[in-house]
C-alpha cells in the first residue's frame, strides 16, 4: 500500500510470547510503505522481549523498547509516543498484541485519518461489535463508556478502546507526561485532551474479539479506580 507518512505502530507487551510474532508478521504482511512497529516490553517473564529482538534481523522496521519491569500500560504508551515522535513519525498507532485489534483494520485507519486528527477503533459506533465477552464485562464496559461520555460531555461512543491512530500534532500538543497510567483512563484521557484542544476525532467501527491466548489485565479494582478518575478528570484543569 502506497503511503507517504511515516507510521509507528506501538504495541505494549507483557507476556505475549504466543501472540507477538504472529501479529508482527500479519502487520508487515500488509505491505504498507514507511510502516514501523515499536514494541514496548516490560521485561516479560515469558521472554516476549527476546523473541522480538530475534525478529529484528527479519524486519528492519521493527523496534523494541525494553523496560525494567511491569510499569503499566499508560507509561508504556508514553515511552512509545516519545520514541516515535523523536523518530519523526507522522502517524502513531496504539494497538494490543493479543489480536483483539485486527491488523486488517490498519488500512481503514489510514484512510480515515486523512480527514481528521485522531481515529478511534470503536466497538460502540454503528457497525462495531464485541466477540467473546460475557454479559458482565459487556455491561461494565458499556456503562463505563456512557458514564465517561456524560461526565466529560464528549460526543464519542467508545472512549476506552486501545486501537487508535493519532496525527503527531495531537501528541505534541497534549501533555503526555501528565496522563493517567491506568489503561482505561489513559485511553479516555488522551481522547479527552485531544477533544479539548479542538482536534477532529472520528470513530471507525471495528469488531473486537477477546484474546484467545494469554491473560487479560481486566480487574475489578481497576474498574472502580477508573470510574473515580473520570470524575477527577472532569474537575482537573
Ligand atoms: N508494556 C506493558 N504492556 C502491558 C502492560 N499491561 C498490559 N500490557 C499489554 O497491553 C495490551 C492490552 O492488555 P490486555 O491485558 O489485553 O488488556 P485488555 O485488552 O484490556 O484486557 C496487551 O498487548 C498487553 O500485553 C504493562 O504493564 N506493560
Ligand atoms: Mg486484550
Amino acid at each position: 500500500m502506497e503511503n507517504q507518512n511515516k507510521i509507528y505502530i506501538i504495541i505494549p507487551t507483557y507476556n505475549e510470547k504466543n501472540n507477538i510474532g504472529t501479529i508482527i508478521d500479519e502487520i508487515f504482511n500488509l505491505h504498507i510503505d514507511n510502516l514501523n512497529i515499536l514494541v514496548v516490553d516490560d521485561n516479560s517473564p515469558d521472554g516476549t522481549g527476546q523473541l522480538v529482538d530475534d525478529l529484528k534481523s527479519k524486519y528492519s522496521n521493527l523496534h523494541i523498547l525494553h523496560r525494567q519491569g511491569k510499569m503499566g500500560l499508560g507509561t508504556a504508551y508514553v515511552a512509545g509516543f516519545k520514541h516515535a515522535l523523536k523518530a519523526g513519525a507522522d502517524l502513531i498507532f496504539e494497538m494490543d498484541a493479543d489480536f483483539s485489534h485486527k491488523p486488517e483494520y490498519i488500512p481503514q485507519f489510514l484512510e480515515k485519518i486523512k480527514s481528521c486528527d485522531l481515529v478511534l477503533g470503536s466497538r460502540y459506533t454503528r457497525g462495531g461489535k464485541i466477540i467473546n465477552w460475557n454479559l458482565m464485562r459487556r455491561l461494565i464496559s458499556r456503562f463505563g463508556n456512557i458514564y465517561a461520555q456524560v461526565i466529560l460531555f464528549l460526543p464519542i461512543k467508545d472512549l476506552t478502546g486501545g486501537f487508535k491512530c493519532y496525527k503527531r500534532q495531537v501528541l505534541e500538543s497534549i501533555d503526555i507526561n501528565e496522563l493517567s497510567s491506568v489503561g482505561y483512563n489513559f485511553q479516555i484521557e488522551t481522547t479527552y485532551r485531544a477533544y479539548q484542544k479542538g482536534f477532529k476525532i472520528k470513530e471507525l467501527p471495528i469488531t473486537f474479539t477477546e484474546r484467545q491466548i494469554g491473560t487479560s489485565k481486566f480487574e475489578f479494582k481497576i474498574i472502580i479506580e477508573s470510574f473515580l478518575k473520570v470524575l477527577f478528570l472532569r474537575f482537573k484543569k
